[in-house]
């Protein structure tokens, strides 16, 4: 029998299977793992195999391979990986510029992360009923650069119900990962589109600044109006792991269709000559912030691989 992993805690596995039943499975024996050195071997998301063995316990016995899945580093281990979610149709980055404040280099992180998987990414700027003339203006600018390169910009205010309507849009039928810092008001946002069931999210209004994880455990709920989101613990970094620094200007969308005009067939866009992607940056059009992102997230590929 196939189900669908809708939680995971790392021991047990909350699954549902074809029919519609909700069961709890654990694990048996060793599961093919495509290779990913990870902390948990099956994600929500995942599409499992379940055996029920002579005690009635439900078993997962197998994964249908993976249409495509998103990481994040081990916070315990830099050398493991933890797969957050698996088979997305597309992911919300939820960014805050304000209690806590998302910086461009974590939200150009998590694009080149998204490209390299495969998962369509969506920029979604909330708590806007926070924005005084700095942070709308701020906000533009951003919107201007990314929507530019392709990825839609989109500014809500969970609180003051701002741009929801559009928000139910973008879910409407798909199967959506829903990521982001700690306390950017990804679980609060889930509520608004949930009937009578309800997600904790921190009970003070505002955002303590300790980094206090409210969701634990990454968990998907099913949308009323069809499709469904997947919630997740807040997040410090995305994982780039498999990605060779050489290859890392194609994961940078505006970059890669210049890199064949570059001098040299290798060039890193760093200090070569003839380098097409320095000319871009230079002329203005390529946006020098993603530029500083793109070396910045290079170096620390150099860094990790020493
Ligand atoms: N001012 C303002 N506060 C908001 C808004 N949306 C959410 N919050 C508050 O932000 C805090 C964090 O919200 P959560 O939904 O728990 O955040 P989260 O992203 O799920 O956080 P983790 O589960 O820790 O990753 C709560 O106190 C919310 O009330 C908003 O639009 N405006
Ligand atoms: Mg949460
Ligand atoms: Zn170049």
């Amino acid at each position: 029998m196939k189900a669908t992993v809708y939680k995971s805690t790392g021991s047990w596995y909350r699954v549902r299977t074809e029919k519609g039943e909700f069961l709890d499975a654990r694990i048996r024996g060793r599961l093919k793992t495509d290779g990913i050195t990870s902390t948990n071997p099956v994600a929500v998301g995942d599409i499992v195999v379940l055996e029920t063995d002579e005690t009635g316990a439900v078993m997962i016995t197998d994964i249908v391979e993976r249409r495509n899945y998103i990481i994040r580093q081990s916070p315990q281990n830099r050398n493991l990986q933890h797969i957050i979610a698996a088979n997305l149709d597309q992911s919300l980055l939820i960014c805050s510029l304000k209690d806590p404040h998302t910086s461009r280099g974590f939200i150009d992180r998590f694009l080149a992360a998204s490209e390299a998987f495969h998962v369509p990414a969506i920029l979604v700027f909330n708590k806007s009923d926070l924005f005084r003339i700095k942070e709308s203006d701020l906000f533009k600018e951003i919107k201007e650069v990314y929507e530019k390169i392709g990825y839609p910009t989109i500014k809500v205010s969970v609180q003051h119900r701002f741009g929801i309507e559009q928000i139910r849009g973008v879910l409407r039928n798909k199967f959506t990962l829903i990521s982001g810092h700690s306390g950017v008001g990804k679980s609060s946002m889930i509520n608004l589109f949930l009937e009578g069931q309800e997600i904790k999210t921190s009970e003070v209004s505002g955002w303590s600044g300790k980094g206090v994880h409210t969701t634990t455990f990454a968990e998907m709920y099913e949308l009323p109006f069809g499709g469904a989101v997947i919630d997740t613990p807040g997040i410090r970094e995305f994982a780039l792991k498999e990605i060779e620094p050489v290859e890392l200007s194609h994961y940078f969308v505006e970059m890669k269709p210049l890199i064949g005009e570059c001098r040299f067939n290798n060039c890193m866009h760093t200090e070569e000559p003839g380098c097409a992607v320095k000319k871009a940056v230079a002329e203005g059009n390529i946006n020098a912030d993603r530029y500083v992102s793109y070396l910045t997230i290079l170096s620390t590929m150099n860094e990790e691989r020493k």
